[in-house]
């Protein structure tokens, strides 16, 4: 158990019992803290009972007797709407944290000599975290990944001395971070449109994500841009003009940075201020960091790594080991020479549009619940695709942008035909585009690609189980 007295006797309400609520609110007890609990969901009240949590309905919360609110982060804190619990903090004046800015608070008074790593973008969060985390297991670091990875903070059992602490932070995170909320480093990988339902716009959305790097960076801290994304490009120069401490990183040779990572003719070099370069590793030869999209990922971990002081040949070989995580550009089988592939973390177009462009002949199999803008982006990469499968609600959408652009598509609706259909057509055009019995002579091998470019939520409870199903199908198929 992660101990402190920070919250003895404090009284704290945990609104959202999902994984991070949950562990929050056992850290508090067992921290002799005054701890209550709420859910919309009234099915979580035998669960707050199983794990001895006093239960308070929304009606039930008097603020005027609570001193902080520990909200999760998938609750409305602006937009569309505050929820009712957050209007209620908000006339008394709690305030109003996430499980992680607690966190922040007891690692510091812990004094552990630990260092903090915030990691977030619109996409590439994950990879990064978890690369990044492995690069620093090999360099012999204590190295743990929490936050919106899917490890919430207090699920720690302890806090050891020297651990490298890389947290994966999401703009709703960020959005319940307090001045306290302080990191030694943090990464900003990208910003294009996403969570405009959660913040209301994109300027909103865009200014939640600086403000990792302008609120919550330790005043002897360092930042890493990748400035591949407008809005990452305009901050990182801002920065620079501001006197932070703040390297750049890029998947374009030509990008105009002069101190950080960039890619050059197919390497990963690093460039130094006064403008040498030095490669460091080929990038066809990383298995799981295919695509201009991990580059800058893989990009920002060697900053990262570098500024640490960890040798090159510790990173080269870390980027060769990494497994890469599932559900992106996951591999999940070659039959009769057609592959499969699970992208099903692909919720947004910007992050389709990489699997697309990094196959030449796509089965493609996209819909759920669309975001703004639907697909009507990825046109370009449409010749990549032979003809797309539209599950979903999105599907019908999907299908006039397709009719728009004259891309061959069936509306399947659900994963199970999607990928029945996708495989029987992959291996129709195997047939047509093989002349001789030796498909060798191929001029590539046809990808049936789950890159969805919508949320799951239509169908599914989330992006795991929706890429867990995608397999299962393909499974089957294949046996
Ligand atoms: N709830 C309400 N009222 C609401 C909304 C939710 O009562 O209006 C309740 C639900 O009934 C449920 C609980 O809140 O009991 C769920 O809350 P949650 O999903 O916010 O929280 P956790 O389960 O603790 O998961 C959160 C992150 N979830 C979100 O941000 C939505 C997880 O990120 C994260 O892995 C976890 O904390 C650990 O830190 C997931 C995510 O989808 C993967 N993130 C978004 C993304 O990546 O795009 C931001
Ligand atoms: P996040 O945690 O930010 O959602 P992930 O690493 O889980 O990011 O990847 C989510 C999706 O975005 C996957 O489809 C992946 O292929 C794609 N992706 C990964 N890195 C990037 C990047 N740097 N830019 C754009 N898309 C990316």
């Amino acid at each position: 158990m992660i101990e402190t007295s920070l919250f003895k006797k404090k009284r704290i309400h945990v609104f959202g019992l999902g994984i991070s609520g949950c562990a929050v609110a056992e850290f508090l007890i067992q921290n002799a803290a005054d701890v209550s609990v709420g859910d919309d969901n009234e099915n979580k009240k035998s669960l707050a009972r199983d794990k001895g949590l006093r239960w308070m309905g929304v009606a039930q919360c008097d603020f005027s007797q609570i001193d902080i609110l520990v909200l999760s982060p998938g609750i409305a804190l602006h937009f569309p709407s505050p929820h009712q619990i957050v209007i209620k903090a908000r006339e008394n004046n709690v305030p109003i944290v996430c499980d992680i800015a607690l966190f922040l608070q007891v690692l510091k008074a812990a004094q552990k000599n630990s260092k903090v790593i915030g990691i977030t973008g619109t996409n590439g969060k994950s990879t990064t975290t978890a690369l990044l985390t492995h690069c620093l297991h090999q360099a012999g670091h204590k190295a743990v990944m929490l936050g919106n990875i899917g490890f919430p903070v207090f699920a720690l059992d302890t806090l050891e001395e020297g651990i490298i602490y890389v947290i994966e932070m999401s703009s709703y995170q960020i959005d319940l971070l307090d001045a306290d909320s302080q990191f030694d480093i943090v990464a900003l990988l990208n910003i294009t449109v996403d969570h405009i339902d959660r913040h209301g716009s994109f300027e909103q959305y865009r200014d939640t994500k600086y403000a990792l790097l302008l609120k919550h960076l330790q005043k002897n801290g360092y930042g890493v841009i990748g400035v591949d994304t407008k809005p990452c490009y305009d901050f990182y120069h801002r920065l620079l003009t501001d006197e932070y401490d703040v390297y750049a990183v890029s998947y374009d040779a030509q990008s105009d940075i002069h101190n950080g990572v960039i890619v050059k003719e197919g390497d990963l070099v690093i460039r130094s201020s006064d403008n040498k370069e030095q490669p460091i590793v080929r990038l066809d030869k990383l298995p799981t960091l295919r695509g201009r999209h991990n580059w800058q990922n893989a990009a920002c971990v060697v900053q990262i790594c570098k500024k640490m002081g960890i040798c090159n040949d510790i990173i080269v070989s870390a980027l060769h080991s990494f497994l890469g995580l599932p559900h992106r550009m996951e591999k999940v089988c070659t039959h009769n020479h057609v592959t499969f592939v699970n992208d099903s973390k692909a919720t947004n177009s910007e992050s389709t549009q990489y699997a697309l462009a990094s196959y030449p002949v796509i089965f493609w199999i996209a819909g759920g619940i669309a975001k703004q803008g639907g697909i009507e982006n990825l046109h370009s990469y449409f010749n990549h695709i032979v003809k797309a499968y539209l599950i979903g609600e999105a599907a019908d959408d999907f299908s006039d942008t397709c009719k728009e652009y004259q891309l061959s598509h069936a509306i399947t609706r659900d994963m199970e035909t999607a990928v029945k259909q996708a495989y029987q057509d992959a291996c129709h055009w195997i047939e047509q585009h093989t002349h001789t019995s030796d498909t060798n002579i191929l001029p590539e091998m046809p990808v049936v690609l789950l890159s969805p470019a919508c949320a799951s939520f239509d169908q599914y409870a989330n992006f795991v189980q929706r890429g867990e199903s995608f397999k299962e199908y393909v499974m089957r198929l294949t046996g």
